[in-house]
């Protein structure tokens, strides 16, 4: 990869809020496993990357709906199957309700095609993620923004990192990287590489098993010093118990606090959209263990389960600050309310 781009100095001007740029050139790393060569639609920018990414989620909602409507009388009993197939593509109980409902009050009794269908789906699914799309906000004023990373493991919460490293650094803000989960010796390693790929320092823990509170003590002291604007914290997804990982969560927010009472500014949790209904279960976890303030939703590429984030946004509102819909850089992407739902029930 090209060589990483020099550090500005601190006190350089730098943009309020994290809006990543579109990818000006070929995407400079990839992540893990060389990437399957891209679809045809992969090259018509983020929106044919997220359609040709989601296209197993759109194939399954889409098949149902062309069976369901080859202009048809929108009546009680093709309401209940569109329900179904709703509930069938992981967009939950109650915002696949809620849809339904708006369908029942606004064209109950019409006959309607395919296409009509399909815009209206695309236009109440938009309406329920507009407002949990917003992209996490970053003040590098904080000096440094520090964004704790949770999840459970493999989820994407390192290469999230990674790539989020990538981006700041083209910004041309300062980013470290703590090496909090420090159980696993290859977790540690894992992230080394991507801060010598990125140009992102990491700081890692002295030995293998050492205190997770006592690194990321030491890594907010070391970005204070060096003057960095952005951390990302890396954390464990799994410890022996959920008790001991919410402890361990809660001290790493204690601790840091003696240096910054504000930190950490942001606390993301990864999910994995593969996983459907199970991420739904793990926000609820992590929500009570620490103040989670956003979602990053990952692997929307090749996901059969996309719908899944109708369901996150129904139930907790949290922002949806950005998606991952591959493992280059460049496909960590703000969420667009509007390109995910047309998307997602297939439409241009
Ligand atoms: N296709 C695809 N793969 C992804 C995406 N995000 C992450 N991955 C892959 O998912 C796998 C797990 O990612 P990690 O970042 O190691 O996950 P983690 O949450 O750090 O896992 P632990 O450290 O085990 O807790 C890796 O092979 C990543 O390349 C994505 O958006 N799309
Ligand atoms: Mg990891």
């Amino acid at each position: 990869m090209a060589p990483p781009a020099p550090a500005p100095a601190a006190g350089a001007p730098v943009p309020a809020a994290f809006v990543p740029p579109p990818p000006p050139v070929a995407p400079t790393f990839t992540l893990g496993t060389p990437a399957p060569a891209p679809e045809p639609a992969a090259r018509g920018g983020f929106f044919g990357r997220l359609k040709a990414g989601l296209s197993r989620s759109t194939q399954r909602l889409t098949e149902s709906l062309t069976g369901l409507f080859q202009k048809r009388r929108l009546d009680e009993e093709a309401l209940e199957e569109l329900e179904e197939t709703l509930i069938a593509a992981d967009l939950g109980v109650a915002a696949s309700r809620r849809i339904v409902e708006r369908f029942r009050s606004t064209r109950f009794g019409r006959e309607v095609t395919e296409q009509e269908v399909k815009e209206a789906l695309a236009d109440e699914i938009a309406a329920i993620l507009r407002p949990v799309a917003r992209p996490m906000p970053l003040d590098p004023a904080c000096a440094p923004h520090v964004v704790l990373v949770v999840g459970v493991n493999g989820t994407g919460k390192t290469t999230t990192i990674a790539k989020l490293g990538q981006q700041y650094r083209e910004q041309g803000l300062v980013t470290m990287f703590a090496a909090g989960d420090t159980f696993r010796a290859a977790a540690v390693e894992q992230l080394q590489i991507w801060g010598e790929r990125t140009g992102c320092p990491v700081v890692v823990p002295a030995k293998e098993g050492a205190d997770a509170a006592g690194l990321a003590y030491d890594a907010l002291s070391r970005a204070k010093s060096e003057g960095a604007q952005v951390l990302l914290m890396d954390t464990a997804g799994r410890l022996h118990n959920k008790s001991a990982l919410m402890e361990e969560l809660r001290k790493i927010v204690r601790v840091i606090r003696r240096l910054d009472p504000d930190a950490p500014h942001s606390v993301l949790l990864v999910l994995d959209s593969t996983t459907g209904q199970n991420a739904l279960q793990q926000a609820r976890v992590f929500k009570e263990m620490v103040d989670v303030t956003g979602l990053a939703v990952t692997k929307l590429d090749g996901s059969a389960k996309g719908g899944v984030v109708v369901a996150l946004a129904e139930e907790f509102g949290l922002p949806v600050h950005m998606v991952g819909v591959g493992e280059k850089a460049a496909d960590l992407r703000p969420f667009d309310a509007r390109d995910f739902a047309r998307s997602l029930v297939g439409l241009e």
